[in-house]
């Protein structure tokens, strides 16, 4: 018993070191007096496995599971004979292929969604953005002019049904990147045929002796990954906007605070955005906003979270209650009537939260059932039968909240919404709409660089401080953040997607941001909308003064507090499209390898960009920094400047914000 208590207290989770989001450490706080477990306290009490986090391992027959030696990584080699960069570049390839097959089959399904629509077999959506429909059709060679909107459609879904089913070729979208970038691809194979393809080829590849040559396995990564971002999130991307309305700024609220004690609450939490738009149709429904009345209930609170939250907070202004790791937090709070989910970042402990408050959690797709956990299954030619049925069930437990509620009084607003077309026209105007400021104001040196802050949150490090000191380091080094996922959410509670955070950036960034009116961080969208961050970097190119290829701009990525293998392919196809990405936490890696290597020099020795590993803030900033400035002088705009560095006092006055 007593060495039962001793391990007890060993592992008990301190709060304060886990996250900086407050609302979730109230509600870890909760937890802990409610006997409630969380993934936090999962990660307190289970030490990473050392081996499989530095990719020393294979199971891929069962000649093994062989083991080699992270501290000798040439000593050994698998029983079959694979070395250690076989075996570290096939996990590395197994994680892309998963990772590209999320996106592109959320992607097929919005794929699937706009044929039926078009075809006249699904009324409850529409085109909604004929606008945007016209150029998507247009960029990639699609007849326009003078044409019915339901031609346009029927032939554009015919030209991307390509990104998925195509055999042979190159992916439509691949004609929009910038001609120096493709030709790079080419070189080296990377050019997609299709997303089906490319993912079969690639898993195909690190079965049991087939590909064992480290560079040649990179090279289908790329393609595979290139078929996600190029290929299938753009694709979701875009049928999104065509459907459900292209992003534009929209003031919107974050953090639990967005729940309401007297109201029915409801949170989606998920990818694709079709769940969530029928359920805004849901909530807005009279007899169902009438029956809410009739059990007590002032309204009903529809509320986001992680992806398709991120996604409805940028085209509709929905409010956020937080990002992954906010996920079984938020439902400590007693508030939440109902959760309805639909795929990726799902964690199964959701469902035993849900169970101790009571939560009426749903599962609603196909591919992403959990046991224990009733289904509702959501189908597009009839959504509002799961919607309508997921708010009929939030009342009653509504009608029946037994337990004590408490819902942290934090709420914190931010613009949202900065789309790629819209960031054009913000800078441009109505009538010269473009990124010649942007690339003006680089050239010149007010904006120094841009970077791309994305990705996930990881109990292994502590929730959202990663993601915003990071941030705030970047933008006062005078270099313009575009966000997407949960890393938008980190800095939007941290109160930085306000035109005011404009303070906190440099004086370069800080006139420009003045001028335009704009924060000096831009939320972007979900995971699928970094391909909005694609778009916006071939435009700077396509404009001019800043290099012939992505990877010559004055650009850099990160996912500092990543946890996903879809994070993976992005940083993997913003790689292979040219952009120093670094990622943090810990990755699965031998830096003593050739692989590493590979990844980290010798992709850019090719014409890519390249990885960076780092997990404190500061230092992954230094590290973006560096890359900036090392592309102005090579672009020969490098004026005399140097990267400011925080001192204690300006941290601490940060630190106040
Ligand atoms: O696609 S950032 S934790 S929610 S994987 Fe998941 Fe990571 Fe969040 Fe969205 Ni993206
Ligand atoms: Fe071991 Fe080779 Fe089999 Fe992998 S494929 S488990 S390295 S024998």
């Amino acid at each position: 018993m007593e060495k039962d208590k001793d391990t007890k207290e060993k592992q008990a989770l301190i709060i304060k070191d886990v996250t900086t989001c407050d609302a979730t450490a109230q509600m870890l706080a909760k937890a802990e007096r409610d006997g409630v477990e969380t993934a936090f306290h999962r990660a307190a009490a289970m030490k990473p496995c050392p081996i499989g986090a530095e990719s020393a391992c294979c199971k891929h027959c069962s000649m093994g599971p062989c083991r080699l030696v992270t501290k000798d990584p040439y000593g050994k080699v698998g029983i079959c004979g694979a070395t250690i960069d076989t075996i570290q570049s096939r996990n590395f390839a197994r994680m892309v292929a998963t990772g590209a097959a999320a996106h592109t089959d959320h992607g097929m399904n919005m794929l699937d969604l706009f044929r039926e629509v078009v075809n006249g077999n699904i009324k409850d959506y529409a085109i909604k953005d004929v606008f945007k429909l016209e150029e998507v059709a247009r960029s990639i060679g699609v007849e326009v002019d003078g044409r019915e909107v339901r031609d346009i459609a029927v032939d554009l879904y015919r030209e991307l049904e390509r990104t998925y089913t195509q055999v042979e070729g190159e992916i439509p979208f691949a004609k929009r990147a910038p001609q120096k970038t493709l030709e790079t691809w080419r070189k080296h194979g990377a050019v997609p045929r299709g997303a089906m393809r490319e993912i079969m080829d690639l898993l195909h590849r690190t079965h049991m002796g087939v590909d064992q040559d480290f560079e040649n396995i990179i090279h289908q990564c790329s393609r595979t990954a290139i078929a996600d971002g190029w290929g299938g999130s753009m694709v979701a991307t875009e049928l999104s906007d065509i459907m459900f309305g292209t992003p534009t700024p929209v003031k919107a609220e974050v953090n639990m605070g967005c729940l309401k004690e007297d109201e029915v609450n409801i949170i989606i939490h998920g990818h694709e955005p079709n769940l969530f738009e029928s359920m805004l149709d849901s909530v807005n429904d009279p007899s169902l906003i009438q029956a809410a009345r009739d059990a007590g209930a002032m309204g009903i609170n529809l509320v986001g979270m992680c992806c398709s939250g991120a996604e409805m907070l940028a085209r509709h202004g929905i409010p956020h209650a937080g990002n992954f790791m906010s996920t079984e937090a938020v439902m400590v709070t007693g508030a939440v009537d109902a959760m309805a989910v639909d795929v990726q970042c799902i964690k199964q402990g959701l469902a035993r939260v849900a169970e101790c408050y009571g939560t009426r959690l749903f599962t609603t797709n196909p591919r992403c059932r959990i046991e224990g956990v009733a289904h509702i299954e959501f189908h597009e030619h009839s959504p509002r039968e799961c919607t309508d049925s997921i708010i009929e069930n939030a009342i009653i437990r509504f009608k029946n909240r037994s337990l004590p509620i408490e819902i942290p009084k934090i709420k914190n607003t931010g613009i949202f919404g900065f789309s790629h077309e819209y960031i054009n026209y913000m800078l441009g105007g109505t009538f010269r709409a473009s990124y010649t400021p942007l690339n003006d104001n680089i050239i010149n040196g007010r904006i120094r660089g841009v970077a791309g802050v994305v990705g996930c949150t990881n109990p292994r490090v502590k929730q959202d401080w990663v993601h915003v000191e990071l941030v705030k380091e970047l933008i006062r080094n005078d270099i313009l953040v575009v966000q997407t996922g949960c890393s938008q959410i980190a800095l939007a509670k941290a109160g930085l997607c306000t035109p005011e955070a404009a303070h906190l950036a440099g004086p370069g960034l800080r006139e420009v941001c003045e001028t335009v009116g704009m924060p000096p961080v831009l939320g972007v969208g979900s995971c699928v909308d970094n391909s909005r961050i694609l778009i916006a970097c071939a435009e700077m190119v396509r404009i001019g003064g800043l290099g012939a290829g992505i990877a010559d701009l004055p650009v850099a990525g990160a996912a500092p507090e990543w946890m996903s293998e879809k994070a993976v392919t992005i940083g993997q196809y913003f790689v292979a499209s040219g952009v120093y990405t670094v990622f943090g936490v810990t990755f699965p890696i031998i830096k003593e390898t050739r692989f590493y290597r590979l990844l980290t020099e010798g992709l850019e020795e090719m014409g890519f960009g390249k990885w960076g590993f780092a997990v404190d803030p500061h230092e992954i900033a230094g590290m973006m920094i560096a890359h900036i400035d090392k592309k102005r002088k090579a672009l020969g705009i490098d004026k005399a400047r140097e990267r400011v560095l925080m001192d204690m006092a300006d941290r601490q006055k940060l630190e106040a914000v």
